[in-house]
């Protein structure tokens, strides 16, 4: 009798671990695919907080962002900081004009409870000389929860059909060039009188059907 308890309580253990090997495998997965689902929409998020940010700029300075860095007005109106400031590498440009207009409108996007890495310096560049609200040495850009740079370009530059920027991913190294979209299909909605503003989003490259954009109710 006693051997033939142990018998069935080997049975028994390998079939309880095989359901608990399946269990962990589903648990798996799901928790991948709730991870995915967080990322995107909290990196959803970020890109609506920080439009929400680039309407309050129009009305501090009187005009959404450039995409040139080196084309910011200083908010009365007279000189042009972002001269100042320079375009020492030619990366990450649109996106860290957006950053450096809100320093210069005194805006500052509510990022809160959306993770504390939203604020990057994937390209690792240094303003050239402090400009007034300016408080920064480092030209930092905003990123998804993936850790790459949201690609921004003013609506100034969507007659240049054939413009491409460059963007340094999360990993500092990898540069990859975006186009400037002339279609909503990817990459969420083009606003033909404001921004593109969107994340390339998990496969970290412009296009793909996986790219996240910016969206507003008004
Ligand atoms: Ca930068
Ligand atoms: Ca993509």
């Amino acid at each position: 009798m006693r051997r033939t308890n142990q018998g069935f309580s080997l049975i028994e253990l390998l079939v309880v671990l095989t359901i608990l090997g399946a269990l962990a495998a589903g648990g798996t997965v799901f928790i991948r695919i709730a991870n995915r689902a967080k990322d995107k929409s909290m990196t959803q998020r970020r890109l609506n907080a920080i439009a929400t940010s680039l309407e309050e700029v129009k009305k501090a300075l009187g005009y959404y962002p450039p995409t040139y860095t080196a084309d910011l007005k200083s908010p009365d109106g007279e000189g042009k900081p972002g001269e100042k400031v320079g375009v020492p590498n030619e990366t990450n440009i649109g996106i860290e004009t957006v950053y450096i207009s809100f320093k210069l409108g005194g805006v500052t996007p509510d990022l809160q409870g959306l993770g504390d890495n939203a604020i990057q310096n994937t390209d690792d560049d240094h303003v050239l000389e402090l400009v007034g609200q300016l408080r920064v040495t480092d030209m930092y850009e905003y990123v998804d929860t993936w850790g790459n740079p949201f690609v921004y370009f003013s609506n100034r530059d969507y007659n240049d059909v054939s413009r491409v920027e460059s963007y340094v991913l999360a990993d500092g190294i990898t540069t990859v060039k975006v186009p400037i979209k002339i279609s909503g299909k990817e990459g969420g909605p083009l606003e033909p009188r404001r921004f593109q503003l969107f994340s390339m989003g998990p496969d970290g490259a412009p296009g793909g059907g996986d790219d996240i954009g910016w969206a507003m109710d008004n």
